[in-house]
């Protein structure tokens, strides 16, 4: 059996030979651990003459308290050399150039969206949101449809159930206002619509709609087609010629399809961007307006076409693909 002298020259050596705090844990466990060396000293006092028990009892326990100073020692600079360690690992080299962060930009929607709401806004509307999951009496009902008309069916859309579709236009905010506010009326939203339609290049089931209505005393077409041709200028500049022609639309007297003279070289003369027309009495009637009093206009227009008249994108489906070798060309 080794004596402590000796236990203890040996364990001090291992702690000192440890290069790692696991090494050093080890030499712990093996000297120190409940079933380490010097407890194992420890049992042998029994046959210890008894006189000389104390004395041996002192001198294990002097030798536990040195190593376990001798191993706090050698692990706080082991752990001290670790951390160096790491951090050398980790280090960064400053002088290195940086990576220049990848900027977003609006999507061309989004651009487009915006320049129509800053036109609208200066000529005096108030924006307004309406919900995509809307109630088909403000799609259909509110706006003059009677019940089966064949207009609804040009606006075949998804319906949650009897109650509820996602609208197919954006006049469908027109009753959602009348219901919570009071002419005189300036309001314009701009959103998404949904539509049961083959998707081409002009034409998608999930498109967008800038709508717009003013009620007030004395509107009539010439306000109509002044702001229409306000609003086209500010979109496309002072050279923009507009054109309307009769159409139909249950929620307007008259009606009138809204065209652009159109700034593709090839294709037709003008281009088509939406309906407007004069708010539909019965409208105004059903949510108690006086028609002797008040009278509007509406319009709604696709922003698509828009989007795409004005950046010479002929393809609305380059739209939708989300492709950025496509949308980086449209820099805001
Ligand atoms: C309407 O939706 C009427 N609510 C517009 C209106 C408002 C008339 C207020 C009078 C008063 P229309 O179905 O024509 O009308 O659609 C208007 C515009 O939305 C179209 O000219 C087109 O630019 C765009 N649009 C319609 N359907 C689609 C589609 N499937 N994909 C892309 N754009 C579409």
């Amino acid at each position: 059996m080794k004596s402590v002298t000796e236990l203890e020259a040996e364990a001090t050596a291992a702690i000192e030979a440890a290069e790692s705090l696991s090494a050093l844990r080890e030499v712990e466990v093996r000297f120190l651990g409940r079933n380490g060396s010097l407890n194992k000293l420890f049992e042998q006092i029994g046959s210890i003459p008894a006189e000389e028990r104390r004395e041996f009892g002192r001198a294990v326990n002097e030798a536990k308290a040195k190593l376990e100073a001798a191993l706090a020692d050698r692990m706080s600079k082991l752990k001290a050399a670790e951390e160096r360690k790491a951090f050398a690992s980790e280090a960064v080299d400053i002088t290195l150039p940086g990576r220049r962060p990848r900027a977003g930009l609006p999507h061309v929607m989004t651009q487009a969206a915006d320049r129509i709401k800053s036109a609208l806004i200066g000529l005096g509307f108030e924006f307004f949101d309406g919900p995509e999951l809307e109630e088909v009496r403000f799609n259909f009902s509110a706006l003059n449809y009677p019940p089966d008309h064949p207009a609804m069916d040009d606006q075949d859309t998804f319906y949650i159930d009897d109650q509820r579709l996602l609208r197919t236009q954006c006049t469908a905010i027109q009753g959602r206002v009348f219901e919570s506010r009071k002419p005189p009326l300036r309001m314009f939203t701009i959103g998404r619509c949904f539509r049961n339609e083959a998707v081409d290049r002009t034409h998608s089931h999930t498109f967008h709609q800038v709508d717009a209505f003013m009620v007030d005393e004395g509107i009539g077409m010439h306000h109509l087609k002044g702001t229409l041709g306000a609003f086209a200028r500010a979109m496309f500049g002072p050279e923009v010629k507009v054109r309307f022609r009769p159409d139909y639309f249950p929620f307007v007297e008259p009606g009138v399809e809204y065209a652009i003279t159109n700034p593709f070289k090839s294709g037709s003369e003008w281009l088509e961007l939406g309906g407007a027309g004069l708010i539909h009495p019965n409208i105004l009637r059903s949510y108690g307006i006086d028609t002797e009093r008040y009278s509007g206009f509406a319009f709604g227009l696709g922003v698509e076409r828009i989007a795409m008249s004005q950046n010479g994108i002929d393809d609305l489906r380059l739209l939708l693909e989300n492709d950025l070798r496509f949308l980086e060309q449209f820099p805001a």
